[in-house]
């Protein structure tokens, strides 16, 4: 495939001015061929300089602007430098109570306007013991499938974070990884006309340095989703190296 390899680091309400420094001087991606985004809290945006990775905002309104106090737009993440935005993330889904259609019309807006979404899906561990995984995440994609174009879609990112592997330190084997992953690729190839073979799907939750090899090397899967391995410079630039 031609798929180009990514790596995103989600600082979730982690970091501060010191970590924009390290990583805007020493992370220098020119040895890397993956695609490395970085998603701070939006707040540091503006700080990274002479940086040669991608910035992206780790949440989005789907409206374009107004009365909508704390909230941030597309427009705005654009004006800070980013090139891509975090929708849908498990976390948001559960504590902003962000449904599957709120979520696809962040994905949506993102497209018009210009930002590459990383649209985050996954199922809690009630539904992997009920065994109803693919029911689950096939409706979290029929809602992205119903709203956006075929060529909408193809400009999305989307990525399997399975919830019960979050910050848990139980990541998913790459067996389980890879099963779903082809599942979502199959779902976007029957229901919008191919698209599953050309767009990057991540895997997220729990990824760390020495099992991000494992999990990339599985062939559905594009890259990963980082969380709190995203913090520590070396682990983070390792898990980039594992995705070459
Ligand atoms: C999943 C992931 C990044 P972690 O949320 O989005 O976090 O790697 O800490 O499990």
């Amino acid at each position: 495939n031609n798929r180009v390899p990514m790596v995103a680091g989600n600082w979730k309400m982690n970091g501060d001015r010191s970590l924009v420094s390290q990583f805007s001087n020493e992370l220098k991606t020119q040895q890397l061929s993956c695609t490395v985004v970085i998603c701070p809290p939006s707040i540091y945006l503006p700080l990274f300089s002479n940086h040669d990775f991608s910035l992206g905002g780790q949440n989005v309104s789907h409206l374009d602007n107004g009365a909508h106090t704390g909230e941030l737009s597309v427009a705005m993440l654009k004006d800070a430098g980013c090139s891509h935005v975090i929708v849908g993330h498990s976390e948001r889904r559960e504590s902003q109570h962000e449904s599957s259609e709120l979520v696809a019309k962040k994905a949506a807006q993102a497209i018009e306007q210009g930002l590459v979404p990383i649209v985050c899906v996954g199922e809690p561990l009630s539904v992997r013991e009920q065994q109803t995984v693919e029911a689950f995440i096939g409706d979290q994609i029929k809602a992205l499938t119903d709203l956006l174009s075929v060529e909408a879609l193809k400009r999305c990112v989307i990525a399997y974070e399975p919830i019960w592997a979050i910050g848990t330190g139980k990541t998913a084997t790459p067996q389980q990884a890879q099963e779903v992953h082809a599942f979502i690729r199959q779902t976007l190839n029957e229901n919008a006309q191919g698209v599953g073979d050309s767009i990057s799907l991540l895997y997220g939750g729990s990824v760390k340095a020495d099992n991000a090899k494992e999990l990339f090397s599985q062939p559905d899967v594009d890259g990963g989703l980082i969380g709190g391995a995203s913090l520590k410079l070396e682990d983070f630039i390792a898990i980039c190296q594992a995705a070459n």
